[in-house]
Protein backbone atom coordinates (compact mmCIF):
# COMPACT_ATOMS: atom_id res chain seq x y z
CA UNK A 1 0.00 0.00 0.00
CA UNK A 2 1.74 3.37 -1.24
CA UNK A 3 0.84 6.57 0.90
CA UNK A 4 0.16 8.77 -2.08
CA UNK A 5 -0.03 11.98 -0.29
CA UNK A 6 3.31 11.53 0.90
CA UNK A 7 4.91 10.73 -2.40
CA UNK A 8 3.34 12.98 -4.16
CA UNK A 9 4.22 16.27 -1.68
CA UNK A 10 8.06 14.57 -1.63
CA UNK A 11 8.33 14.84 -5.69
CA UNK A 12 6.43 18.46 -5.34
CA UNK A 13 8.95 19.46 -3.38
CA UNK A 14 11.73 18.47 -5.10
CA UNK A 15 10.60 19.84 -8.32
CA UNK A 16 9.64 23.19 -6.36
CA UNK A 17 13.64 23.44 -4.68
CA UNK A 18 14.68 23.52 -8.49
CA UNK A 19 12.28 25.71 -9.89
CA UNK A 20 13.51 28.40 -7.35
CA UNK A 21 17.22 27.25 -7.96
CA UNK A 22 16.65 28.10 -11.73
CA UNK A 23 14.24 31.51 -10.58
CA UNK A 24 15.53 32.71 -7.58
CA UNK A 25 18.58 34.58 -8.84
CA UNK A 26 17.01 36.76 -12.24
CA UNK A 27 16.90 40.07 -11.11
CA UNK A 28 17.80 42.25 -13.79
CA UNK A 29 16.74 43.81 -15.40
CA UNK A 30 14.14 45.16 -13.50
CA UNK A 31 10.45 43.32 -13.33
CA UNK A 32 11.14 40.23 -15.44
CA UNK A 33 12.39 37.51 -12.51
CA UNK A 34 8.96 39.31 -10.61
CA UNK A 35 6.60 38.22 -12.96
CA UNK A 36 8.27 34.64 -14.03
CA UNK A 37 7.84 33.88 -10.36
CA UNK A 38 4.68 35.54 -9.98
CA UNK A 39 3.39 32.56 -12.04
CA UNK A 40 5.54 29.91 -11.23
CA UNK A 41 5.38 30.07 -7.14
CA UNK A 42 3.36 29.19 -5.06
CA UNK A 43 2.10 27.47 -8.52
CA UNK A 44 -0.34 24.53 -9.23
CA UNK A 45 -0.88 20.96 -8.31
CA UNK A 46 1.96 20.37 -10.60
CA UNK A 47 1.05 17.38 -11.83
CA UNK A 48 2.82 17.28 -15.49
CA UNK A 49 6.33 17.44 -13.09
CA UNK A 50 5.35 14.86 -10.83
CA UNK A 51 4.26 12.36 -13.55
CA UNK A 52 6.89 12.90 -15.49
CA UNK A 53 9.20 11.52 -12.14
CA UNK A 54 6.94 8.98 -11.08
CA UNK A 55 6.96 7.54 -14.34
CA UNK A 56 10.52 7.71 -14.50
CA UNK A 57 10.81 6.02 -11.04
CA UNK A 58 8.38 3.20 -12.41
CA UNK A 59 10.90 2.34 -14.86
CA UNK A 60 14.19 2.42 -12.23
CA UNK A 61 15.50 6.25 -13.47
CA UNK A 62 16.87 8.37 -11.13
CA UNK A 63 15.47 11.72 -10.31
CA UNK A 64 18.53 13.80 -10.67
CA UNK A 65 18.14 12.65 -14.16
CA UNK A 66 14.79 13.20 -14.90
CA UNK A 67 14.44 16.34 -12.61
CA UNK A 68 15.74 19.18 -15.61
CA UNK A 69 13.02 17.85 -17.66
CA UNK A 70 10.20 17.79 -15.73
CA UNK A 71 11.34 21.32 -14.14
CA UNK A 72 11.06 22.42 -17.61
CA UNK A 73 7.84 20.90 -18.68
CA UNK A 74 6.12 22.88 -15.42
CA UNK A 75 8.15 26.08 -17.34
CA UNK A 76 6.30 25.30 -20.24
CA UNK A 77 2.71 24.51 -18.39
CA UNK A 78 3.01 28.08 -16.90
CA UNK A 79 3.87 30.14 -19.79
CA UNK A 80 1.02 28.47 -22.05
CA UNK A 81 -1.13 29.64 -19.10
CA UNK A 82 0.43 33.41 -18.55
CA UNK A 83 -0.44 33.65 -22.54
CA UNK A 84 -3.33 32.27 -22.31
CA UNK A 85 -5.12 34.42 -19.94
CA UNK A 86 -3.57 37.61 -22.22
CA UNK A 87 -6.40 39.80 -23.46
CA UNK A 88 -5.41 39.12 -27.15
CA UNK A 89 -6.51 34.82 -26.03
CA UNK A 90 -9.00 33.81 -23.68
CA UNK A 91 -8.36 37.16 -21.42
CA UNK A 92 -8.79 36.17 -17.93
CA UNK A 93 -7.81 37.93 -14.75
CA UNK A 94 -8.21 35.67 -12.56
CA UNK A 95 -5.81 31.98 -12.18
CA UNK A 96 -4.97 30.15 -9.09
CA UNK A 97 -6.87 32.09 -6.91
CA UNK A 98 -5.57 35.47 -7.69
CA UNK A 99 -5.07 37.64 -10.43
CA UNK A 100 -3.48 36.64 -13.49
CA UNK A 101 -0.11 37.80 -14.57
CA UNK A 102 -0.99 40.69 -16.60
CA UNK A 103 -3.43 42.58 -14.35
CA UNK A 104 -0.83 42.76 -12.26
CA UNK A 105 2.93 43.18 -14.22
CA UNK A 106 0.97 44.14 -17.61
CA UNK A 107 0.52 43.11 -20.65
CA UNK A 108 4.11 43.68 -22.23
CA UNK A 109 5.67 42.02 -18.97
CA UNK A 110 3.58 39.18 -19.13
CA UNK A 111 4.18 38.24 -22.57
CA UNK A 112 8.05 38.32 -21.91
CA UNK A 113 7.99 36.78 -18.66
CA UNK A 114 6.03 33.68 -20.68
CA UNK A 115 8.88 33.90 -23.87
CA UNK A 116 11.21 33.93 -20.96
CA UNK A 117 10.06 30.92 -19.29
CA UNK A 118 9.81 29.03 -22.33
CA UNK A 119 13.44 29.91 -23.37
CA UNK A 120 14.81 28.65 -19.87
CA UNK A 121 13.06 25.88 -19.87
CA UNK A 122 14.97 24.21 -23.23
CA UNK A 123 18.41 25.82 -21.89
CA UNK A 124 17.98 24.16 -18.67
CA UNK A 125 17.38 20.62 -20.91
CA UNK A 126 20.17 21.26 -23.25
CA UNK A 127 22.77 22.12 -20.39
CA UNK A 128 21.33 18.56 -19.07
CA UNK A 129 21.82 16.95 -22.19
CA UNK A 130 25.43 18.82 -22.94
CA UNK A 131 26.30 17.53 -19.16
CA UNK A 132 24.95 13.92 -19.90
CA UNK A 133 25.25 13.70 -23.35
CA UNK A 134 22.90 10.44 -23.48
CA UNK A 135 20.58 9.80 -26.55
CA UNK A 136 17.67 8.91 -23.94
CA UNK A 137 18.01 12.42 -23.09
CA UNK A 138 17.85 13.89 -26.03
CA UNK A 139 14.84 11.76 -27.19
CA UNK A 140 13.02 13.11 -23.74
CA UNK A 141 13.72 16.91 -25.33
CA UNK A 142 13.31 16.30 -28.53
CA UNK A 143 9.33 14.44 -27.04
CA UNK A 144 8.92 17.94 -25.10
CA UNK A 145 9.99 20.10 -27.78
CA UNK A 146 7.00 18.30 -30.05
CA UNK A 147 4.31 18.21 -27.72
CA UNK A 148 4.58 21.69 -27.03
CA UNK A 149 5.03 23.23 -30.39
CA UNK A 150 2.87 23.46 -33.22
CA UNK A 151 2.01 19.38 -33.44
CA UNK A 152 1.18 19.63 -30.13
CA UNK A 153 -0.06 22.40 -27.35
CA UNK A 154 0.31 24.91 -29.51
CA UNK A 155 -1.61 23.81 -32.39
CA UNK A 156 -4.41 22.81 -29.89
CA UNK A 157 -4.40 26.35 -28.90
CA UNK A 158 -4.83 27.54 -32.63
CA UNK A 159 -7.62 25.94 -33.31
CA UNK A 160 -9.26 27.11 -30.42
CA UNK A 161 -9.00 30.68 -31.15
CA UNK A 162 -9.28 30.11 -34.72
CA UNK A 163 -13.27 28.42 -33.49
CA UNK A 164 -14.24 30.81 -31.13
CA UNK A 165 -17.56 31.54 -31.70
CA UNK A 166 -18.11 28.90 -34.14
CA UNK A 167 -19.66 25.33 -33.75
CA UNK A 168 -16.72 22.67 -33.81
CA UNK A 169 -17.34 19.57 -35.18
CA UNK A 170 -16.49 16.55 -33.01
CA UNK A 171 -12.89 16.18 -34.60
CA UNK A 172 -12.21 19.49 -34.14
CA UNK A 173 -12.68 19.45 -31.42
CA UNK A 174 -11.06 16.11 -30.47
CA UNK A 175 -7.92 17.53 -32.04
CA UNK A 176 -8.03 20.72 -29.93
CA UNK A 177 -8.19 18.66 -26.35
CA UNK A 178 -5.74 16.24 -27.70
CA UNK A 179 -3.37 18.93 -28.51
CA UNK A 180 -4.27 21.87 -26.13
CA UNK A 181 -4.43 19.46 -23.08
CA UNK A 182 -3.64 16.19 -23.76
CA UNK A 183 -0.02 16.86 -24.90
CA UNK A 184 1.41 18.20 -22.24
CA UNK A 185 0.36 14.85 -20.15
CA UNK A 186 1.84 12.83 -23.43
CA UNK A 187 5.04 14.72 -22.61
CA UNK A 188 4.99 14.21 -19.07
CA UNK A 189 4.83 9.94 -19.49
CA UNK A 190 6.58 9.97 -22.40
CA UNK A 191 9.67 11.91 -21.51
CA UNK A 192 9.72 9.83 -17.79
CA UNK A 193 9.96 6.86 -19.44
CA UNK A 194 12.84 7.72 -22.27
CA UNK A 195 14.62 9.66 -19.37
CA UNK A 196 15.09 6.60 -17.57
CA UNK A 197 16.17 4.62 -20.79
CA UNK A 198 13.14 3.20 -21.59
CA UNK A 199 11.75 3.31 -25.21
CA UNK A 200 9.55 0.20 -25.10
CA UNK A 201 6.67 1.56 -23.44
CA UNK A 202 6.19 4.73 -25.76
CA UNK A 203 3.52 3.96 -27.63
CA UNK A 204 1.30 2.45 -24.33
CA UNK A 205 2.02 5.63 -22.43
CA UNK A 206 0.79 8.23 -25.11
CA UNK A 207 -2.66 6.37 -24.95
CA UNK A 208 -2.53 7.17 -21.59
CA UNK A 209 -1.44 10.67 -22.06
CA UNK A 210 -4.22 11.28 -25.05
CA UNK A 211 -6.73 9.53 -22.56
CA UNK A 212 -5.84 11.27 -19.27
CA UNK A 213 -5.87 14.51 -21.06
CA UNK A 214 -8.96 14.72 -22.66
CA UNK A 215 -11.03 13.40 -19.15
CA UNK A 216 -8.72 16.22 -17.32
CA UNK A 217 -10.27 18.32 -20.15
CA UNK A 218 -14.11 17.40 -20.19
CA UNK A 219 -13.94 17.43 -16.43
CA UNK A 220 -12.99 20.76 -16.49
CA UNK A 221 -15.22 21.95 -19.00
CA UNK A 222 -17.75 20.35 -16.90
CA UNK A 223 -16.82 22.10 -13.76
CA UNK A 224 -16.21 25.04 -15.35
CA UNK A 225 -19.82 24.96 -16.97
CA UNK A 226 -21.39 23.98 -13.85
CA UNK A 227 -20.80 27.41 -11.98
CA UNK A 228 -20.58 26.27 -8.71
CA UNK A 229 -16.61 24.63 -8.23
CA UNK A 230 -14.18 26.96 -7.46
CA UNK A 231 -11.21 26.35 -8.82
CA UNK A 232 -9.36 29.82 -8.75
CA UNK A 233 -10.68 30.81 -12.08
CA UNK A 234 -13.74 32.56 -13.57
CA UNK A 235 -15.59 30.42 -15.76
CA UNK A 236 -14.97 31.18 -19.34
CA UNK A 237 -15.89 29.13 -21.75
CA UNK A 238 -19.25 30.09 -22.00
CA UNK A 239 -17.71 33.91 -22.31
CA UNK A 240 -15.36 33.10 -25.08
CA UNK A 241 -18.64 31.08 -27.06
CA UNK A 242 -16.28 28.08 -27.08
CA UNK A 243 -17.40 24.59 -27.79
CA UNK A 244 -17.09 21.62 -25.00
CA UNK A 245 -17.76 18.12 -24.89
CA UNK A 246 -21.01 19.57 -22.70
CA UNK A 247 -22.06 21.84 -25.34
CA UNK A 248 -21.42 19.25 -28.38
CA UNK A 249 -22.60 16.15 -26.77
CA UNK A 250 -24.76 17.09 -24.08
CA UNK A 251 -23.66 16.50 -20.04
CA UNK A 252 -24.55 13.22 -19.53
CA UNK A 253 -22.93 11.71 -22.97
CA UNK A 254 -19.70 14.27 -21.63
CA UNK A 255 -19.89 12.05 -18.55
CA UNK A 256 -19.75 8.76 -20.29
CA UNK A 257 -17.23 9.66 -22.45
CA UNK A 258 -15.39 10.82 -19.46
CA UNK A 259 -15.77 7.63 -17.68
CA UNK A 260 -14.92 5.68 -20.55
CA UNK A 261 -11.52 7.53 -21.00
CA UNK A 262 -10.39 7.66 -17.47
CA UNK A 263 -11.16 3.78 -17.08
CA UNK A 264 -9.01 3.08 -20.05
CA UNK A 265 -6.29 5.35 -19.35
CA UNK A 266 -6.11 3.11 -15.63
CA UNK A 267 -6.38 0.16 -16.77
CA UNK A 268 -3.77 0.54 -19.27
CA UNK A 269 -1.28 2.27 -16.65
CA UNK A 270 -2.23 -1.17 -14.88
CA UNK A 271 -0.22 -2.87 -16.77
CA UNK A 272 2.69 -1.47 -15.71
CA UNK A 273 4.87 -2.88 -12.67
CA UNK A 274 4.89 -0.80 -10.00
CA UNK A 275 2.60 1.90 -11.29
CA UNK A 276 0.18 2.27 -8.04
CA UNK A 277 1.20 6.03 -7.36
CA UNK A 278 0.56 6.78 -11.33
CA UNK A 279 -3.07 4.77 -10.49
CA UNK A 280 -3.66 6.50 -7.94
CA UNK A 281 -2.64 10.02 -9.05
CA UNK A 282 -4.72 9.40 -12.25
CA UNK A 283 -7.82 8.23 -10.12
CA UNK A 284 -7.38 11.70 -8.23
CA UNK A 285 -7.08 13.86 -11.46
CA UNK A 286 -9.84 12.56 -12.68
CA UNK A 287 -12.07 12.43 -9.59
CA UNK A 288 -11.17 16.02 -8.97
CA UNK A 289 -13.63 18.36 -7.75
CA UNK A 290 -11.61 21.42 -8.44
C1 LIG B 1 -0.80 29.92 -25.10
C2 LIG B 1 0.50 28.27 -26.50
C3 LIG B 1 -0.56 28.53 -25.55
C4 LIG B 1 -1.26 27.50 -25.11
C5 LIG B 1 -2.29 27.61 -24.09
C6 LIG B 1 -2.64 25.69 -21.46
C7 LIG B 1 -3.45 26.30 -22.53
C8 LIG B 1 -2.92 26.30 -23.90
C9 LIG B 1 -4.57 26.93 -22.23
C10 LIG B 1 -5.07 27.10 -20.85
C11 LIG B 1 -6.50 26.80 -20.76
C12 LIG B 1 -6.80 25.37 -20.71
C13 LIG B 1 -8.20 25.00 -20.49
C14 LIG B 1 -5.87 24.47 -20.86
C15 LIG B 1 -6.10 23.07 -20.82
C16 LIG B 1 -5.22 22.45 -19.83
C17 LIG B 1 -5.64 22.75 -18.45
C18 LIG B 1 -6.93 22.23 -17.95
C19 LIG B 1 -4.80 23.43 -17.72
C20 LIG B 1 -4.91 23.59 -16.28
O1 LIG B 1 -3.97 22.69 -15.79
P1 LIG B 1 -3.84 22.39 -14.25
O2 LIG B 1 -5.20 22.13 -13.68
O3 LIG B 1 -3.33 23.79 -13.70
O4 LIG B 1 -2.81 21.36 -14.07
P2 LIG B 1 -2.49 24.11 -12.40
O5 LIG B 1 -2.95 25.50 -12.02
O6 LIG B 1 -2.79 23.11 -11.33
O7 LIG B 1 -1.05 24.10 -12.80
Amino acid sequence: MIDFDQINSEIAALVDQKLAHHLENINYPPGIGQAMRYSVFPGGKRVRPVILLATSRMFGGCDTNALPFAVALEMIHTYSMIHDDLPAMDDDDMRRWRPTNHIVHGDAMAILAGDALLNLSFEIMADHCIHDSSLHNLRAMSKIAKYAGVGGMIGGQVLDMRLEGADATADELEYIYTNKTSALFMAAFGAGALAAGNCDADGALNEVGRKLGLAFQIKDDLLDSSGCADFGKNPSDEKNQKSTYASLYGAKRAEEIFADLSTSAVQTLKTFENSDFLVALVNRLVNRTW
